[in-house]
Protein backbone atom coordinates (compact mmCIF):
# COMPACT_ATOMS: atom_id res chain seq x y z
CA UNK A 1 0.00 0.00 0.00
CA UNK A 2 1.35 3.29 -0.73
CA UNK A 3 0.73 6.95 -1.90
CA UNK A 4 -1.15 8.69 0.93
CA UNK A 5 -0.64 12.13 1.67
CA UNK A 6 -1.34 13.35 4.95
CA UNK A 7 -2.14 17.28 5.69
CA UNK A 8 -1.21 18.33 8.88
CA UNK A 9 -0.45 21.05 11.54
CA UNK A 10 1.59 21.09 14.00
CA UNK A 11 0.14 20.43 17.69
CA UNK A 12 -3.18 19.13 15.59
CA UNK A 13 -5.46 16.25 15.44
CA UNK A 14 -3.04 14.73 12.24
CA UNK A 15 -0.50 12.86 15.13
CA UNK A 16 -3.09 9.98 15.64
CA UNK A 17 -3.45 9.78 11.85
CA UNK A 18 0.14 9.62 11.51
CA UNK A 19 0.55 7.32 13.89
CA UNK A 20 -1.93 4.74 12.28
CA UNK A 21 -0.12 5.08 9.36
CA UNK A 22 3.31 4.30 10.89
CA UNK A 23 1.69 1.18 12.74
CA UNK A 24 0.21 -0.10 9.39
CA UNK A 25 3.13 0.20 7.89
CA UNK A 26 2.19 2.51 4.84
CA UNK A 27 3.66 4.81 2.64
CA UNK A 28 2.96 8.33 2.97
CA UNK A 29 4.04 11.49 2.28
CA UNK A 30 2.86 14.82 4.49
CA UNK A 31 1.84 18.34 4.18
CA UNK A 32 2.55 20.41 6.63
CA UNK A 33 -0.42 23.73 7.00
CA UNK A 34 1.40 26.30 8.86
CA UNK A 35 -1.07 28.45 10.35
CA UNK A 36 -4.84 29.24 9.46
CA UNK A 37 -4.74 30.68 6.15
CA UNK A 38 -3.28 27.73 4.46
CA UNK A 39 -6.03 25.76 5.32
CA UNK A 40 -8.62 28.75 3.79
CA UNK A 41 -6.92 28.40 0.05
CA UNK A 42 -9.01 27.21 -2.25
CA UNK A 43 -7.19 24.38 -3.23
CA UNK A 44 -6.94 23.10 0.26
CA UNK A 45 -11.16 23.90 0.76
CA UNK A 46 -11.16 21.79 -2.20
CA UNK A 47 -9.71 18.83 -0.36
CA UNK A 48 -12.14 19.77 2.59
CA UNK A 49 -14.14 22.60 2.49
CA UNK A 50 -14.66 23.14 6.42
CA UNK A 51 -10.77 24.15 6.00
CA UNK A 52 -9.32 21.74 8.55
CA UNK A 53 -6.90 19.04 8.94
CA UNK A 54 -6.38 16.06 9.18
CA UNK A 55 -7.27 15.50 6.04
CA UNK A 56 -6.06 12.46 4.35
CA UNK A 57 -5.29 11.54 0.15
CA UNK A 58 -6.11 7.77 -0.10
CA UNK A 59 -4.00 6.18 -3.09
CA UNK A 60 -6.80 4.65 -4.76
CA UNK A 61 -8.64 8.62 -5.01
CA UNK A 62 -11.09 9.52 -1.68
CA UNK A 63 -9.92 11.96 0.48
CA UNK A 64 -11.50 12.17 4.04
CA UNK A 65 -11.44 14.45 6.45
CA UNK A 66 -12.54 14.04 10.19
CA UNK A 67 -9.86 12.29 12.38
CA UNK A 68 -12.61 9.00 13.25
CA UNK A 69 -13.63 8.65 9.89
CA UNK A 70 -10.16 8.69 8.72
CA UNK A 71 -9.09 6.50 11.08
CA UNK A 72 -12.20 3.88 10.41
CA UNK A 73 -11.37 4.01 6.89
CA UNK A 74 -7.93 3.17 7.04
CA UNK A 75 -8.75 -0.14 9.56
CA UNK A 76 -11.66 -1.16 6.31
CA UNK A 77 -9.15 -0.60 4.01
CA UNK A 78 -6.41 -2.42 6.01
CA UNK A 79 -7.98 -4.79 8.61
CA UNK A 80 -5.20 -7.33 9.26
CA UNK A 81 -3.17 -4.10 10.65
CA UNK A 82 -5.33 -4.60 13.67
CA UNK A 83 -6.04 -0.63 14.02
CA UNK A 84 -9.38 -1.48 15.94
CA UNK A 85 -10.85 -5.57 16.20
CA UNK A 86 -12.66 -7.32 13.79
CA UNK A 87 -15.67 -6.45 13.04
CA UNK A 88 -18.24 -8.32 14.49
CA UNK A 89 -16.35 -8.82 18.06
CA UNK A 90 -17.82 -6.97 20.74
CA UNK A 91 -14.04 -5.59 21.37
CA UNK A 92 -14.47 -3.33 18.26
CA UNK A 93 -18.15 -1.87 19.56
CA UNK A 94 -16.03 -0.74 22.92
CA UNK A 95 -13.90 0.56 20.70
CA UNK A 96 -15.48 1.88 17.88
CA UNK A 97 -18.09 3.49 20.38
CA UNK A 98 -15.33 5.26 22.90
CA UNK A 99 -13.60 6.76 19.58
CA UNK A 100 -16.75 8.78 18.79
CA UNK A 101 -17.13 9.84 22.21
CA UNK A 102 -13.80 11.41 22.00
CA UNK A 103 -13.90 13.06 18.74
CA UNK A 104 -17.77 14.48 18.95
CA UNK A 105 -17.15 15.12 22.88
CA UNK A 106 -13.61 15.54 23.66
CA UNK A 107 -12.26 16.86 20.81
CA UNK A 108 -14.77 19.62 20.51
CA UNK A 109 -14.47 20.82 23.61
CA UNK A 110 -10.68 21.35 23.31
CA UNK A 111 -11.37 23.77 20.11
CA UNK A 112 -13.67 25.66 22.62
CA UNK A 113 -11.08 25.84 25.48
CA UNK A 114 -8.36 27.06 23.20
CA UNK A 115 -10.48 29.19 20.83
CA UNK A 116 -13.17 30.14 23.33
CA UNK A 117 -13.88 33.70 20.94
CA UNK A 118 -14.82 30.95 17.96
CA UNK A 119 -17.71 29.91 20.61
CA UNK A 120 -19.88 32.87 20.83
CA UNK A 121 -21.02 36.10 19.61
CA UNK A 122 -19.88 37.76 23.01
CA UNK A 123 -16.75 39.52 22.65
CA UNK A 124 -15.95 40.41 26.17
CA UNK A 125 -13.28 38.81 27.65
CA UNK A 126 -15.66 36.99 30.58
CA UNK A 127 -17.54 35.22 27.70
CA UNK A 128 -14.22 33.95 26.98
CA UNK A 129 -13.35 33.00 30.11
CA UNK A 130 -16.61 31.09 30.87
CA UNK A 131 -16.29 28.93 27.85
CA UNK A 132 -12.82 28.05 28.83
CA UNK A 133 -14.02 26.84 32.48
CA UNK A 134 -17.09 24.93 31.33
CA UNK A 135 -14.91 22.92 28.16
CA UNK A 136 -12.44 22.06 30.93
CA UNK A 137 -15.42 20.55 33.09
CA UNK A 138 -16.81 18.62 30.24
CA UNK A 139 -13.82 17.31 29.45
CA UNK A 140 -13.08 16.64 33.13
CA UNK A 141 -16.60 14.77 32.85
CA UNK A 142 -15.68 13.06 29.78
CA UNK A 143 -12.44 11.77 30.66
CA UNK A 144 -13.64 10.49 34.03
CA UNK A 145 -16.08 8.12 32.03
CA UNK A 146 -13.29 6.95 29.67
CA UNK A 147 -11.08 5.93 33.18
CA UNK A 148 -14.32 3.92 34.64
CA UNK A 149 -14.25 2.09 31.11
CA UNK A 150 -10.87 1.29 30.98
CA UNK A 151 -9.93 -2.68 31.72
CA UNK A 152 -6.94 -1.48 32.00
CA UNK A 153 -4.00 -1.49 30.67
CA UNK A 154 -5.19 -0.31 27.56
CA UNK A 155 -9.45 0.15 27.05
CA UNK A 156 -9.80 -3.27 25.91
CA UNK A 157 -6.93 -4.93 28.38
CA UNK A 158 -4.04 -5.92 27.48
CA UNK A 159 -4.22 -4.94 23.30
CA UNK A 160 -3.44 -1.72 22.24
CA UNK A 161 -5.84 -0.35 19.52
CA UNK A 162 -6.22 3.42 17.97
CA UNK A 163 -8.74 4.08 20.34
CA UNK A 164 -5.86 4.48 22.69
CA UNK A 165 -3.99 6.33 20.74
CA UNK A 166 -6.54 8.84 19.78
CA UNK A 167 -7.49 9.23 23.90
CA UNK A 168 -3.81 9.64 24.55
CA UNK A 169 -3.76 12.63 21.73
CA UNK A 170 -6.73 14.19 23.52
CA UNK A 171 -4.88 13.96 26.92
CA UNK A 172 -1.97 15.48 25.75
CA UNK A 173 -4.08 18.47 25.14
CA UNK A 174 -6.45 18.21 28.26
CA UNK A 175 -3.34 17.84 31.14
CA UNK A 176 -5.65 17.29 34.28
CA UNK A 177 -6.89 14.24 32.59
CA UNK A 178 -3.81 12.58 33.46
CA UNK A 179 -4.37 12.71 37.07
CA UNK A 180 -6.72 10.59 36.37
CA UNK A 181 -4.56 7.11 37.13
CA UNK A 182 -6.23 4.86 34.44
CA UNK A 183 -5.40 7.16 31.84
CA UNK A 184 -1.80 8.47 32.88
CA UNK A 185 -1.41 4.15 32.51
CA UNK A 186 -2.56 3.96 29.12
CA UNK A 187 -0.61 7.04 27.77
CA UNK A 188 2.36 5.47 29.38
CA UNK A 189 1.77 2.45 27.49
CA UNK A 190 0.54 3.99 24.48
CA UNK A 191 4.19 5.86 24.48
CA UNK A 192 5.70 2.60 24.59
CA UNK A 193 4.97 2.39 20.86
CA UNK A 194 7.44 3.28 18.43
CA UNK A 195 5.39 4.05 15.62
CA UNK A 196 3.18 6.34 18.18
CA UNK A 197 6.78 8.11 19.51
CA UNK A 198 7.81 9.33 16.38
CA UNK A 199 4.23 10.97 15.59
CA UNK A 200 4.43 12.45 18.65
CA UNK A 201 7.92 13.71 18.15
CA UNK A 202 7.17 14.83 14.24
CA UNK A 203 3.99 16.73 15.50
CA UNK A 204 5.07 18.56 18.26
CA UNK A 205 3.56 16.48 21.14
CA UNK A 206 5.07 14.96 24.59
CA UNK A 207 6.47 18.48 25.01
N1 LIG B 1 -13.87 17.17 13.96
C1 LIG B 1 -12.60 17.41 13.31
C2 LIG B 1 -11.90 18.56 13.99
C3 LIG B 1 -10.70 19.03 13.18
C4 LIG B 1 -10.18 20.36 13.69
O1 LIG B 1 -10.90 21.17 14.28
N2 LIG B 1 -8.90 20.61 13.42
C5 LIG B 1 -8.27 21.85 13.82
C6 LIG B 1 -6.87 21.58 14.35
S1 LIG B 1 -6.87 20.55 15.77
C7 LIG B 1 -8.13 22.76 12.61
O2 LIG B 1 -7.72 22.33 11.57
N3 LIG B 1 -8.50 24.04 12.76
C8 LIG B 1 -8.37 24.98 11.69
C9 LIG B 1 -7.88 26.29 12.17
O3 LIG B 1 -7.70 26.44 13.39
O4 LIG B 1 -7.64 27.14 11.34
C10 LIG B 1 -11.75 16.13 13.34
O5 LIG B 1 -12.01 15.25 14.20
O6 LIG B 1 -10.87 15.95 12.47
Amino acid sequence: MSGYTLYWRRGSGSVVIEAALRMIGADFNCVEMQDSAMCQTPEFLALNPAGKVPVLACPSGPVIAESAAILLVLDDLLPEARLLPPHGTPGRSKAVQWLIFMSANIYTADLRYYYPERHTTDTSPAAAAAIKRQSALDMDRDFAQIASAIEGPFLLGETMTITDVYAAMLADWHAPAMQLPEIATLVAHVLENEAVRTAWENQGFGG
